[in-house]
């Protein structure tokens, strides 16, 4: 079916405000430093502004842990400097995309602080408290074996509640029971109050986590661990209901609202059957497919050599998967993941060109492309050189466990200077000031080693930089319909000759049936690790004008495609 709302053609640019720009000299980036940079976004070329959270927050986990959904961080600034950004932003034609964290709290939000006082409190039931069990010596253990994301149970014993209480996160996170009508009704009056504000959408975190299954049950264990982190377990028919109602209550107020559904786990099943046409519950999902692949069980901290060909094979079955009947956020990093030119490509002068093409896979993709602040740049991992220099409570946490298991210090840096979330974490590099032109002060994380190098007012003043080629590429998107709307149509399918370290596909602008294979003429992009994208000649019998030509060479070596 059609698909022609704004978000369809529109590229989303991810903010990570504490690491964006520093307009006060506090050393945390802030709402007034986007401001101060909302014409580099409009330069750009992109349509929306993803802020990450923005709210009071104690910041265990970065913000990500909310003590109040409906007020800015005093670190950020004020309600009315986000009314300046977004008034800001609208005039340039961009909107701007909240963060909403609604699986979980802050344990400082009042609803818990309320609940853990009281066993009789109406706020009781927001969370998951249980007494325990007890084992055969009579200890008290955890109503199951779920395990953290950020490490040991997801069961913390709070002393004031007598209780064990649910954190799928932190434990300064407790998970919200949306099983309860009231929490269901708290948190869509809250969507409802940042649309009257005038928010252009959300994007909702970890939304399918809310599915939990219904008695607890333990899941299966991850192996060499006692914990579980089985999303196999998550209730989805419960996802589909209460995530269905919060968005038709969202459309309702605001047709032109974009809901972005943040679904670890999601299958590409589910992908499709959560943003169909005639049902939606979502507009677009963020998948992890991509992402996980490098893992050993899918285990972050277990990496694997990076294997072009299987990451080509799951994005490719993605793009393919969806073409015309679903749609989804498709990004390469963003604050979660390690840089994409430090993952997807190899090292060195390689990793310049090759983050080229990283960015055409990503701006000529199928669905909404969302950039995350630094890819612009071409930023590698930030790879710190001490462990001191790790903010991030994954990294801190993960530190801390391996050195209790015995892992070398050395080990335990080159595995964060690898996977800690910080990589893409640090301050954007504006200029070639020490610490990147990003603060006045002194800045809340290490400046990136390779700011002097990577800066914007250095890329902006070079034609020949990435930064330059990623607005061309942006430019490119919104020139072509058929790169937002038209099918993904891998070369081979045509019968081109595609080696497997080159992702290359096309995006006609007419349905693929009516391409035929014939002939054959070698394509200027097929040189190593090089990438990027043309509109096909007029006399190319693989498509006409309005069809576009991608070509991402994720190989070290010479790799030469063949174009029909
Ligand atoms: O970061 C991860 C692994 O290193 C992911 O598993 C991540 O926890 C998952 O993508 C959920 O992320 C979101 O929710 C988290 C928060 O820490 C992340 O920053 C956020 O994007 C909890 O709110």
């Amino acid at each position: 079916g059609a698909r022609s709302s704004w978000w369809h053609s529109a590229v989303v640019y991810e903010i990570y405000p504490m690491s964006f720009y520093d307009a006060d000299g506090d050393g945390v980036g802030d709402l007034r430093g986007i401001l101060a940079k909302v014409d580099y976004l409009a330069h750009l070329g992109v349509d929306a502004v993803w802020l990450t959270p923005i709210y009071p927050s104690p910041w265990a986990d970065n913000g990500y842990d909310v003590a109040d959904y409906l007020s800015v961080h005093p670190a950020f600034g004020t309600l009315e400097d986000l009314y300046a950004l977004r008034d800001a932003l609208r005039k340039r034609g961009m909107r701007l995309i909240l963060d909403l964290v609604f699986n979980h709290t802050s344990d400082e939000h009042p609803w818990f602080q309320a609940a853990r006082l009281d066993p009789q409190s109406p706020f009781r039931d927001f969370y998951y408290f249980h007494p325990g069990i007890r084992d055969e010596d009579g200890e008290r253990r955890p109503p199951n074996n779920w395990g953290s994301f950020f490490g040991g149970s997801a069961w913390t014993w709070d002393e004031q509640a007598q209780a064990y209480y649910l954190h799928l996160f932190d434990r300064k996170q407790p998970d919200l029971n949306w099983d309860h009508p009231p929490v269901r009704r708290a948190l869509t009056d809250i969507a409802r109050t940042w649309l009257v504000r005038g928010a252009g959408g959300f994007r909702l975190d970890v939304i399918n986590f809310i599915g939990k299954p219904r008695g607890l049950p333990n899941g299966r264990p991850e192996p060499g661990s006692a914990y579980a982190y089985d999303l196999d377990l998550l209730d989805r028919e419960k996802v589909e209901r209460y995530v269905g109602e919060l968005y038709r209550v969202v459309k309702a107020q605001n047709p032109e609202a974009v809901v972005i559904g943040e679904t670890p786990g999601v299958t590409l099943e589910e992908a499709l059957r959560w943003t169909r046409l005639e049902a939606p519950i979502l507009d677009m999902v963020i998948a992890f497919d991509h992402v996980t692949f490098d893992g050993e069980g899918g285990n972050k901290w277990r990496p694997l050599p990076f294997d072009v060909g299987r990451f080509k094979k799951i994005w490719t079955r993605w793009q393919k998967g969806l073409s015309g009947r679903g749609w989804w956020a498709v990004y390469l990093g963003n604050h979660d993941q390690p840089r994409p030119a430090s993952r997807y490509v190899r090292d060195g002068a390689y990793r310049a060109v090759g983050a080229v093409a990283l960015n055409a896979l990503l701006l000529t993709a199928y669905g909404t492309p969302f950039l995350y602040q630094g890819e612009e740049l071409g930023l590698p991992n930030a790879g710190f050189s001490s462990l001191a220099e790790y903010r991030d409570v994954e990294s801190r946490n993960a530190a801390r466990l391996f050195r209790e298991a015995g892992m070398a210090e050395e080990d335990i840096l080159a595995l964060l200077g690898r996977r800690s979330r910080d990589n893409a974490r640090v301050p954007i590099p504006w200029t070639d000031d020490p610490a990147g032109g990003f603060t006045r002060g002194n800045p809340w994380i290490s400046p990136h080693p390779r700011a002097g190098e990577l800066h914007v007012a250095r890329q902006l003043a070079d034609p020949g930089s990435l930064l330059a080629a990623t607005r061309a590429l942006i430019g490119l998107r919104r020139a072509f319909p058929a790169a937002a709307h038209g099918p993904f149509v891998p070369l081979e399918d045509v019968g081109g000759d595609v080696p497997p370290e080159v992702i290359a596909y096309l995006r006609p602008a007419v349905p693929a049936e009516h391409f035929a294979a014939r002939g054959a003429e070698a394509h200027p992009f097929a040189e190593p690790g090089s990438g990027g994208a043309r509109e096909i000649s007029r006399d190319s019998p693989v498509g006409r004008p309005g069809t576009l030509l991608v070509l991402a060479n994720l190989s070290p070596d010479s790799a030469a495609v063949t174009v029909p």
